[in-house]
């Protein structure tokens, strides 16, 4: 593996591991302010975005290339309310897809067809992800923050976070 790639792959993996993080930072806001559902399902989500920084830690190493881990930023851990940390959420997963298809577009500047052909799995991961969280943003500006609203809204976070207990 060029050196180029496995560097531009550890930058991935400390994103991918501080996506775990922030992840883990809003669940314990969640379930702090009364909303166990949607702990519970952003507690499953930094368990997914752990699994995609094993995915690639296992990719480079196999590749003959060594994975890195970095320093990490302490993730925000105060939100005004649930629009704000899902808002938050839905950036993070734009600058993610962002990231992914650099690093794409790098494997075919530099003509490694096999990180890029490796890479389409995160990059098809990336469309679901931004449409769950664009869904559920638009949901939480739909029905607003009342107690009640909020109530409906965690448990319907608490199935989805069952729903999706296959983590990929
Ligand atoms: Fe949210 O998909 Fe990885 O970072």
């Amino acid at each position: 593996m060029k050196k180029v790639i496995e560097d531009a792959l550890n930058a991935q993996i400390e994103k991918e591991e501080y996506s775990s993080r922030f992840y883990l930072a809003g669940a314990i806001w969640c379930e702090t302010h009364g909303l166990p559902g949607a702990a519970k399902f952003l507690y499953a989500h930094s368990e997914e975005e752990r699994m995609h920084m094993l995915k690639i830690i296992s990719f480079v190493n196999d590749r003959g290339g060594v994975s890195k881990l970095g320093a990490m930023e302490k993730p925000r851990q105060e939100f005004e309310s649930l629009e704000e940390l899902f808002t938050k959420i839905k950036d993070h997963e734009v600058f993610i897809t962002n990231s992914i298809n650099e690093l794409y577009g790098l494997t075919i500047q530099e003509k490694d067809y096999t990180t890029g052909n490796f890479l389409q799995w995160f990059i098809s991961e990336q469309i679901e992800e931004e449409s769950t969280f664009n869904n559920i943003l638009d949901k939480i500006k739909l029905v607003g923050e009342s107690n009640i609203s909020l109530f409906h809204i965690d448990k319907e976070l608490e199935a989805m976070a069952g729903a999706n207990n296959n983590l990929g």
